[in-house]
This record gives structure tokens, C-alpha cells and sequence, in this order.
């Protein structure tokens, strides 16, 4: 890291990193695509419910998982086609930020952003969407291989809600970039069906110790930025009726000596 936040902790939050104006409006997008969603689906009730909502709510995230499942499936997938999401997670000056204080600037020409995500972490009693979707302790490393930089890539990870440590915060260990890139285990998360493969770093083994993980709050609006090394995981939503709904993206320096492609 050219800056000095990261070279220390491995992360920064960000307080009003995105302009509440932007999670408006995708938070408006979500709603228009639960609303054409369940009527394609014929689900009358649940596009009562959605019509003319003009924003949402970390429970209507819930009551979708509750109530029809699969149009949340439809608008989650959807919604990460949309103008709307892909021109947020390019958006220029949030770029900009990151060139300047995360890679020491005159350098957003170079910049790769891959692996763009909208995550909807449900509460703890939706118990198959916890085993599809949660992520053990692991670094970007771990998982992703090509078009990033494993040596000074970060990754941008924005909550849509506040979002507390009993609502699924993310989870981290603070300084353990420090250790490079460790082993991760690798297994399927559905032994039966060998479907959502996991890589996991053993913590025991490189010396740390679940007490000194740290649970950020964020905020509508903060972000997190996290170096790739960073061992991190998802946090334990245990919230009541609320959805932890976060947007991350990855990104590197092509110019950088350990940007990698296939
Ligand atoms: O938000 C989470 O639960 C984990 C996300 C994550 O590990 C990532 O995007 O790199
Ligand atoms: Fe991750």
C-alpha cells in the first residue's frame, strides 16, 4: 500500500464514503425489481406489497425470503445486471478515492474492478441461506485467481443498511495482511451436492486467537476497505428480521508487478 492506512491494520472504515443519494437510489432499483419480479412470477400478494415502494427496508428483504424465495433470488441476480449497480461500483470519484488514498493516486486509468457483489445475508433462522452464503475465515487469495493483485489489491465492501456485530457485520482480524498469503483449505460448504466451495484459512495455525477479531458498525453511506490479505469472514447475522445487505467489489492496479492473469 502507497498510503499509510492500510499498512498497519490491513483496513480503514470509511465514514460517508457514498453519497446517501446513490443508496437511494439502488435501494429504489430493488424495489421496482421486487415489484416487475413478483408480478412476472404471479405472486399478487407480494406485488401489493412492492408497488409503489419508493425505497426498502432491511425487512423487506425478509419478508421476500419468507414469503417467495425465489423472487429474491431473481432480484438479487438481477439486480447485479443493472445500470444502476455496475454504474455504482464504477462510479468515478469513489475510483478516485481509492487511486489517490489507497494506491498514492495519478493512477484511475489503471485501475480493475472485478468481482462486483450484492450479498443478502438473512437472519440466523434461514439456515440453508447461512450454509449457501456465509463465508468462513479466508483472504480474497483464497478465492480469487485472475485480473487482481494479490500483493496490494483491496476490496471495497459497502453495507446498504447500518449495520451492527449482531447484524452480520463483517469480521475480521486486523493487522493479518501482515502474515502474505496464507493456505486455505478447500471443501464444499453442500457435501452432497459438492456446491458452494469454501476456502478456508485455519487461524489456530497462523497464531490468532477469535478474541482479537474485531465487528465494525457501518453505517448506510461508510465503507470498508480491506487490503487482500486481510483474513476476514462473514459476520453472524443475529438480528431479528433483518437483512444485512452489503454491495463488495474488488480492485487492483494492472500496472501492478503482482497483477495477475491467467
Ligand atoms: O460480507 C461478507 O459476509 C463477506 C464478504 C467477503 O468476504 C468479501 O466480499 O470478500
Ligand atoms: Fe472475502
Amino acid at each position: 500500500m502507497c498510503n499509510g492506512f492500510s499498512k498497519i491494520d490491513g483496513f480503514s472504515k470509511i465514514n460517508g464514503f457514498v453519497d446517501q443519494k446513490d443508496l437511494v437510489t439502488l435501494r429504489s432499483v430493488l424495489a421496482k425489481l421486487a415489484c416487475v419480479q413478483a408480478r412476472r412470477l404471479g405472486i399478487p400478494a407480494a406485488y401489493e406489497y412492492f408497488n409503489g415502494k419508493e425505497d426498502l427496508t432491511p425487512q423487506d428483504f425478509v419478508y421476500l425470503a419468507d414469503a417467495c424465495p425465489q423472487v429474491l433470488t431473481l432480484v438479487i441476480n438481477t439486480f447485479m445486471q443493472t445500470a444502476a449497480f455496475k454504474s455504482f461500483v464504477h462510479n468515478e470519484s469513489y475510483l478516485k478515492y481509492i487511486a489517490d488514498n489507497v494506491f498514492g493516486g495519478n493512477c484511475l486509468d489503471q485501475l480493475v474492478v472485478t468481482e462486483e457483489n450484492f450479498r443478502v445475508d438473512l437472519p440466523a433462522e434461514f439456515k440453508a441461506e447461512k450454509q449457501r452464503f456465509s463465508l468462513s475465515w479466508h483472504q480474497e487469495s483464497g478465492y480469487f485467481e485472475n485480473y487482481v493483485s494479490h500483493s496490494r489489491g483491496v476490496v471495497i465492501w459497502i453495507p446498504l443498511f447500518n449495520t451492527l456485530e449482531e447484524s452480520g457485520s463483517l469480521r475480521f482480524f486486523p493487522g493479518s495482511h501482515l502474515l502474505g498469503p496464507v493456505s486455505h483449505n478447500k471443501y464444499y460448504a453442500d457435501t452432497k451436492n459438492k456446491k458452494n466451495m469454501r476456502s478456508e484459512v485455519d487461524i489456530e495455525k497462523y497464531g490468532l486467537d477469535i478474541k482479537d477479531s474485531l465487528v465494525l458498525s457501518v453505517k448506510a453511506g461508510d465503507a470498508i476497505i480491506f487490503d487482500f490479505n486481510l483474513i476476514h469472514a462473514s459476520g453472524h447475522n443475529n438480528a431479528q428480521d433483518f437483512a444485512r445487505c452489503t454491495i463488495q467489489s474488488r480492485v487492483s492496479l494492472f500496472s501492478d508487478a503482482g497483477f495477475r492473469t491467467p
